[in-house]
């Protein structure tokens, strides 16, 4: 025992704010800095005027889209608030983030039906084993029931057992204030003030024993002489319950539920002590970046006034501009350090151990890497992203634009490792894939507004193929007489169709030299040619081809004459020989909350997706998964209709698994559009 807050040693501590999106992570940052002083005006992020999401995209949505970094000292305490936004395509950096993290918050509604929300990011940190609270947010508009219904619900879904420690008071419709189950002391909130000391009301007492003895009987669990008082049924000391509540959270032996209003300030100086007290010292989050001096990033920033910034977390020991720090191989030293405030930064000499800081001109750092000291080697630490899960064809409207678009690329992949471009070798596309629509659209705009890029994007080509159903034979000559050097080369050749996945295959049974030995590489060559866009207009594969016979002049024939009679007979027979259009089909595996998975069997369905399987999740409670063949047509536009009937939760994984015959109306409908000229 003992309250950790004793062996802090002065760290800044660094507490996240996550959960499912818009619950008021960004509010109830703006209402710590305010009630604990670093700022003299609550922000609103309903009216544009938080400190935090201050990105035009982010005001324009109305939500998060990439972590907002703050900091504020409390009772002589300093902490680093990371507040990461709850979309799924916006939470990369927030993830590279966590291992860093002393506490976590998970900041969610009060409605019940709503609980499973925050499964999977208790699921992350009980991975991580990172210490965490649940904050139930938007607390005066709880229904009557509706805390104790949300606990049960949650409980499920957490390793450790749940220890409520508020419930609500209400007066009408409304929530006004709540009773401290381990102080046994009521209160009233006000807003954006200290809240003010009242009796118990009458009508809560009655609950209020029977959740305090809960929450005592699962302090008890850890604490034996708690557990004899219990039995005794002595009065448990306020104090020890105290300190139980701190060192049982900081172990992340359980996890406390308590209640804010972060619009309204409600519960926040109540928050501001659970920080204080309960929040570990960092060197768990040392341990699990594996380097108790490194200097872990969590993000890198571009564009800004200050040039590339790298946003990381010091620790062990301060860290000061100039000072060495080595990644993976190569050492540089630190620009100039910048403490962060939302948007705004200030220059500082010098970082204290645990702070979050930016750091300039630090070319070697990568988001995730755990920087080393003294020459001591960097490393990196996994991060698990969500599956990129939507791409776009993209080009620049201007092709003058080619260069700035490929550099403005770099930087936004850079900035969030959840994006990823390539250039496509067969289309000559520029594909952008990212983890959902939702993100993709912010890079579009961000490329247009801050890069000047202005792009036409469109959905991705698929990798139609085609092939052939029989086998023909047929004979390409190439004959010109111009003039003097005339051209001649003629070939036979059989073509037949192979089983599927074969690939291609050349050969030959020419005998007395009737096409001379040196020119048959051309004649392979000019089918080569004539495969690379079959009569349907797509690469055919699986064909085998023999050339049998053919004929040459002592003169005119050249290899360029044999390769052209090769793609002619090629050409010629590939359309005399029923060919077929194949599609890509991939495997998919979709985890969808506990009564979605049929709905998400007939979204597959509705693409002409195969079901393999439903069945329980195999390790997430109250989870289902669905596994079945996919054209990759039917990826189009899926992780939307997914996420729409399963509270946003769905979430899937692909993989090419094979190609497959594609027949009537649409393998016309490919056909055709791939005769039409590509749309500028
Ligand atoms: N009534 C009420 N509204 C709140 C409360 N907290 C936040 N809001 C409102 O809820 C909306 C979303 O709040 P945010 O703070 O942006 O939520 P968030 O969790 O940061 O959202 P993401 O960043 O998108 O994940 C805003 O309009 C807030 O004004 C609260 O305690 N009570
Ligand atoms: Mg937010």
């Amino acid at each position: 025992m003992g309250i950790p807050n004793e062996r802090l040693h002065g760290a800044v501590r660094c507490v996240a704010l996550l959960g499912p999106a818009g619950t008021g992570k960004t509010s109830l940052a703006e209402a710590l800095l305010f009630a604990s002083g670093a700022v003299t005006r609550v922000g609103s992020v309903a009216a544009g005027t938080s400190l935090g999401d201050a990105s035009p995209e982010a005001r324009m949505r109305g939500g998060s889209t990439r972590i907002n970094l703050f900091h504020f000292d409390y009772m002589g305490d300093r902490f680093g608030l990371i507040d990461v936004p709850g979309s799924v395509g916006f939470m990369a950096d927030g993830l590279a983030a966590l291992p860093s993290v002393d506490l976590a918050l998970v900041v969610i509604d009060p409605a019940p039906d709503r609980a499973l929300l925050a499964a999977p990011w208790l699921r992350r940190l009980d991975r991580l084993g990172i210490p965490h609270a649940i904050v139930i947010n938007r607390i005066e508009s709880a229904r009557a029931g509706a805390v104790h219904a949300l606990v049960s619900e949650l409980q499920p879904l957490s390793r450790e057992p749940l220890a409520l420690r508020q419930i609500p008071i209400r007066e009408g419709e409304a929530v006004t204030g709540y009773v401290d189950l381990a102080l046994e002391r009521a209160y009233r909130y006000c807003p954006h003030g200290i809240s003010q000391r009242i009796d118990i009301p009458a009508g809560v007492s009655e609950r209020e024993r029977a959740d305090r003895g809960r929450l005592l009987e699962t302090l008890a669990d850890f604490d034996d002489a708690l557990l004899e008082a219990l039995l005794m049924d002595e009065p448990a000391d306020p104090a020890v319950v105290m300190a139980d509540l701190a060192e049982d959270t900081a172990t992340n032996r359980l996890v406390p539920v308590i209640l804010t209003s972060a619009t309204n300030g409600g519960g926040i100086q109540r928050l501001l002590k659970l920080l204080r007290h309960e929040t570990p010292a960092p060197d768990a989050a040392a341990a699990r970046i594996g380097n108790p001096r490194g200097v872990h990033v969590l993000k890198i920033a571009q564009g800004g006034a200050m040039g590339r910034l790298a946003y990381a977390r010091v620790h062990g020991q301060p860290l000061s501009e100039g000072e060495e720090l080595t990644g993976e191989s190569e050492s540089a030293r630190c620009g100039a350090l910048f403490a962060v405030q939302g948007d705004r930064t200030a220059k500082q000499p010098q970082a204290q151990p645990g702070e979050i800081i930016a750091i300039g001109k630090l070319d070697a750092a990568r988001t995730g890497m755990v920087l080393g000291r003294k020459g001591e080697p960097g490393r990196v630490v996994a991060v698990e992203y969500p599956p990129r899960n939507a791409a776009l064809a993209i080009a620049a409207h201007d092709r003058k634009d080619d260069v700035k678009l490929s550099a403005a690329l770099h930087r936004l992949c850079e900035e969030d490792p959840s994006l990823s471009w390539s250039q496509e070798e067969a289309t000559h596309d520029t594909l952008l894939r990212g983890v959902n629509e939702e993100q993709l659209a912010v890079v579009i705009d961000r490329l247009a507004r801050q890069y000047g890029v202005k792009v036409d994007a469109r959905a991705p080509r698929i990798a139609y193929r085609e092939s052939i159903r029989r086998g023909a034979s047929q004979r390409g000559r190439h004959k010109k007489q111009s003039g003097g050097h005339g051209q001649y080369g003629d070939v036979i050749i059989e073509i037949a169709p192979r089983a599927r996945g074969e690939g291609f295959l050349f050969g030959e049974r020419i005998s007395g030299g009737v096409v001379p030995r040196q020119w048959i590489p051309a004649v392979e060559a000019g089918v080569r040619d004539a495969m690379a866009a079959g009569p349907l207009g797509f690469p055919v594969v699986d064909v085998e081809v023999v050339l049998t016979d053919g004929s040459y002049h002592s003169v005119d024939s050249s290899e360029l004459a044999f390769r052209i009679a090769g793609r002619m007979a090629m050409g010629e027979a590939l359309a005399a020989a029923e060919p077929y259009v194949l599609e890509p089909v991939c495997r998919i595996v979709i985890d969808t909350p506990e009564g979605t998975a049929s709905k998400a069997g007939s979204v597959l369905s509705a693409r002409r997706g195969q079901i393999l399987g439903l069945s329980q999740h195999p390790d997430w409670p109250r989870w289902e998964r669905v596994e079945a063949l996919l054209p990759e047509a039917g990826l189009e536009g899926l992780d939307a209709e997914l996420r729409a009937q399963s509270q946003g939760l769905a979430q899937f994984e692909t993989a090419f698994d094979h190609l497959a015959e594609l027949a009537g109306r649409h393998a016309e409908d490919v056909v055709r559009a791939r005769r039409e000229p590509a749309p500028a």
